[in-house]
């Protein structure tokens, strides 16, 4: 089968926290690219040359690749030399991975795709979702031979290459991180490799598509292990009156000891999510990770009891609560599974809460109609309140004069420790 002999165009499918600063590195490494998103008004904001998210840098480079005409946003998918779909994949109710958008995604490409495309899937999978689409996309255009099938006679080729940047790092993570690229066949993954080649310094590890599905989780699921294992302790502190933070930073002394960060809960549309895709291929194989995710999980509710209790100590018959940040973790505005709102929504059952997040504008849909819970400045926010507990570790908070919060009784839920060495 003769391929093209050099990718030219791209077509990026989801632009989210990773499909735009993809679209946008690929763009400015001279492809034509089109980008595609079903929301109106974020293919709008990028045709504009700005952007709809928080993250280091991303304005400046899409403003260019936008301003050069290399990148635009369109809502139904065209005709490129390859594809990447970046949209996510949730989980349901019962913790069942949700692929209709990637469903969504390839019935929107099929319409477009030709003999000698690559189709690349970045949204994190569970085992055995990339040979899904790949028949997914041959019963929709059976005029093509896809690898699922065909082995080396394919005229598509499909391969997934997991995203693993992390937000506030993006673009950076997305130049200089090594890549798993895994291909339905070893074309695929050659053909894959190929493409990321043009926007990659870190190396390509080529491998199977089943086999990159499974890196992705497991790196996830090794985090929120990680996180667990910091949170439990904290937990055991707590209980024993301890000061969690001094016993870890003791502990991470040792030279093959590095305790991660106890903290409010985990958040993010990732570590939150991902292990559960595990969980879902073999129940009764994974007892750690679904104790890792009880753990985390049962954060929120453990830092609102000691909220309550410090509540009760204050003598008030109804102090004001002060909540600072509610985003899932520092300096960016995803709130997507964040343990704050889990906290806070916890809180707004028996008390009055202000918040301050300095990277939104309004209160979240689940917190905008509580009578009792109100978006404030950082200032006023301390100010009226009785006490003030410490959600997300933004730079705006930490850098806040100690003398803010006399007389105040604070809950810091991220500490005082040094960052681990991984962090
Ligand atoms: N957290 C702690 N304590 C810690 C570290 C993290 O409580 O010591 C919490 C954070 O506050 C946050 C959550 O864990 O709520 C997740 O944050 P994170 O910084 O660990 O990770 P994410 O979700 O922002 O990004 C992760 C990264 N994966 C790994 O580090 C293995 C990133 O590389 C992936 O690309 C990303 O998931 C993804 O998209 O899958």
């Amino acid at each position: 089968m003769a391929y093209a002999e050099k990718f030219e165009t791209l077509c990026v499918i989801g632009l989210g926290y990773v499909g735009l600063p993809t679209a946008a590195v690929f763009a400015s490494r001279g492809l034509e690219v089109v980008g595609v998103d079903t929301n109106q008004n974020t293919v709008a904001t990028i045709n504009s040359g700005a952007i709809h998210i928080v993250e280091p840098d991303l304005d400046i480079l899409v403003n260019g690749a936008v301003a050069t005409k290399k990148l635009r946003a369109a809502a139904r998918a065209e005709a490129a030399d390859a594809f990447i779909i970046a949209v996510p994949t949730p989980f349901t109710d019962n913790h069942k991975p949700d692929l209709s958008y990637l469903q969504a995604a390839a019935d929107d490409l099929a319409d477009v795709l030709k003999a000698g495309d690559l189709v690349i899937i970045e949204s994190t999978s569970p085992v055995g979702a990339t040979e899904k689409i790949s028949t997914h996309l041959a019963a929709k255009r059976p005029d093509l031979s896809f690898p699922h099938n065909s082995c080396m006679e394919a005229n598509i080729s499909i391969a997934h290459s997991p995203e693993r940047v992390l937000p506030g790092r993006v673009l950076i993570e997305l130049i200089r991180n090594d890549r798993v690229v895994g291909g339905i066949t070893p074309n695929c993954a050659k053909r894959a490799a190929e493409l990321y080649a043009i926007a990659v310094e870190g190396r390509c590890l080529q491998t199977s598509a089943r086999t990159a599905e499974l890196v992705k989780l497991a790196e996830n699921a090794h985090r929120d292990v990680s996180v667990a294992f910091a949170n439990e302790l904290a937990n055991v502190a707590d209980k024993l009156d301890i000061d969690p933070w001094e016993a870890i930073r003791l502990a991470n002394h040792h030279p093959r000891v590095n305790i991660l960060n106890p903290g409010p809960g985990v958040g993010g549309h990732c570590i939150a999510v991902d292990p559960w895709f595990i969980v879902d291929s073999a129940p009764e194989d994974t007892p750690l990770i679904q104790a890792a995710r009880l753990v985390n999980n049962g954060r929120p509710a453990r830092i609102a009891n000691a909220v309550t209790a410090a509540a009760a100590a204050t003598g008030l018959t109804a102090p004001m609560i002060g909540c600072l940040g509610l985003t899932y973790k520092a300096d960016i505005d995803d709130i997507r599974e964040s343990p704050a709102i889990a906290v806070v929504k916890i809180l707004a059952m028996s008390f009055k809460i202000r918040i301050a997040e300095p990277y939104l504008n309004i209160l979240p849909d689940e917190l905008a109609d509580l009578p009792n819970v109100e978006l404030s400045d950082i200032q006023s926010t301390i100010i009226a309140s009785d006490i003030v507990v410490l959600l997300t570790d933004h730079k705006q908070f930490k850098t806040l004069d100690p003398t803010a919060f006399e007389n105040k009784k604070l809950i810091n839920t991220r500490g005082n420790l040094k960052k681990p060495r991984n962090r």
